[in-house]
């Protein structure tokens, strides 16, 4: 099969032509996703060839208590929930979590939690600092940008964002993940995680982020009630934030898009069928097509599954996030929040689909390594873009 409404997309792609916002809306309208993997692997390929990153990590969901209740998420708990499961990790906590990590040769610690209602803002700054002393190599990745932005609410800091992002980086925070995007449509944000910041502030942090030197990712929330259009909006939006970042010169960026499927579990819209792999397979490839400033796409095999992350890597990806370990948010088949890939797996995976595997760190260098002792090589990858 070739989709003839897909050849003058071809003919851009293989001109390093953008593409416009009608071609996202073709390209995810087309069921030809041969043709679409090909391109999307075309770019892949210029900018990475056979490379795939994966980085050896821990995600940290310090508390599930929040003061929102997005209709997606089966993640929040309310205080006083009957299912008796409400838990908030202590700084001490924190901090043997770090060691561990880091005696187990992480590179990276990715942090993320609710809203919670009632934890000062020094719990954040001390989690860092306690982090920065049990583990001084690990890389923080933490904080959502409606994280951020909560913070700057308890905080009471005078220009709240910029100064909230700055404490936060004295206090060791190295980059912020790209979560809490969602999907940029007030309609969607109405309907489905209403009281969540909108797109434009989620914008503003991480345009001021990138200010302070601080990079960082951007996600996708995609097979819930957003429609196919919404999803190329989104893009939009996210291109032209990487272009003002670019024009004004500035070193941190976004460096890489996380498109994540709709894992229904016991959310409110659990009704929903969530993505298939077909729809994982071509989100992934046209936020290549697409995002042609980012310089990675990554595959969280959390949500999309591993096999479904090795089909991926010729299909645009290239990067496969890490070896998670625990992971709270989703639970894909089943309830146990131990959630580890090892690295042999990884790279296996990553092997057989006939790519090169090859451990970074969280800013895209090169890691050397033997056991659980690591290195960083001088020379960075070349990001391509
Ligand atoms: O912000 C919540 C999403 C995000 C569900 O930056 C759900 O490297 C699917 O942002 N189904 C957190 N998604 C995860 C995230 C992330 C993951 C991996 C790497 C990086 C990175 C970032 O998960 C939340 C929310 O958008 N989420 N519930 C759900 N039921
Ligand atoms: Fe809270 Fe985040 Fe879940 Fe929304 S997605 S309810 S903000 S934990």
């Amino acid at each position: 099969m070739h989709d003839p409404a897909l050849k003058p997309i071809e003919d851009k792609v293989y001109a390093g032509v953008r593409l416009s916002p009608e071609d996202g809306l073709t390209l995810l309208r087309s069921r030809d996703i041969w043709t679409i993997g090909d391109m999307a692997d075309h770019v892949r390929r210029k900018l990475h060839g056979s490379t795939t990153y994966y980085n050896i990590n821990r995600h940290l969901n310090y508390t599930n208590l929040c003061a929102l209740s997005c209709k997606f998420c089966s993640f929040y708990r309310k205080k006083d929930d009957p299912r008796g499961d409400v838990y908030e990790y202590s700084i001490e906590q924190i901090a043997e979590e770090a060691r561990k990590a880091d005696t187990g040769g992480a590179t990276e610690m990715h942090i993320v939690g609710g809203l919670h209602p009632w934890l000062p803002f020094s719990y954040y700054t001390d989690m860092l600092r306690a982090i920065h002393e049990a583990a001084p190599r690990l890389h923080i990745k933490a904080f959502t940008a409606v994280e951020i932005v909560h913070l700057a609410r308890i905080s009471k800091r005078p220009r709240k964002i910029e100064a909230v992002l700055l404490e936060l980086k004295e206090a060791g925070l190295g980059s912020l993940p790209g979560g809490g995007a969602e999907v940029f449509d007030d309609r969607v944000h109405d309907e489905a995680f209403k009281g969540k910041i909108r797109s434009d502030q989620w914008l503003e942090v991480h345009e001021t982020a990138h200010r302070l030197g601080l990079m960082s990712n951007a996600t996708i929330l995609y097979g819930h009630i957003e429609s196919l259009e919404d999803r190329v909006h989104h893009f939009v939006m996210l291109r032209e934030a990487q272009d003002r970042a670019i024009a004004a010169g500035l070193p941190a960026r976004f460096q890489t898009v996380i498109p994540l499927p709709f894992v229904p579990d016991d959310s409110e819209l659990a009704h929903l069928p969530g993505p298939t792999g077909m729809d994982d397979l071509k989100m992934l490839a046209v936020s290549r097509l697409m995002l042609d400033n980012f310089a990675h796409v990554k595959a969280f095999w959390i949500m999309q599954t591993l096999p479904l992350s090795q089909l991926s890597l010729s299909f645009g990806v290239d990067d496969i996030d890490g070896t998670v370990v625990w992971y709270d948010i989703t639970k894909v088949g089943g309830t146990d929040t131990h959630q580890e890939v090892g690295v042999p797996e990884l790279r296996k995976a990553v092997v057989e689909a006939g790519f090169d595997p090859v451990e970074r760190d969280t800013l895209y260098r090169r890691i050397k390594r033997d056991g659980a002792q690591w290195s960083v090589e001088t020379d960075r990858v070349a990001t391509g873009v």
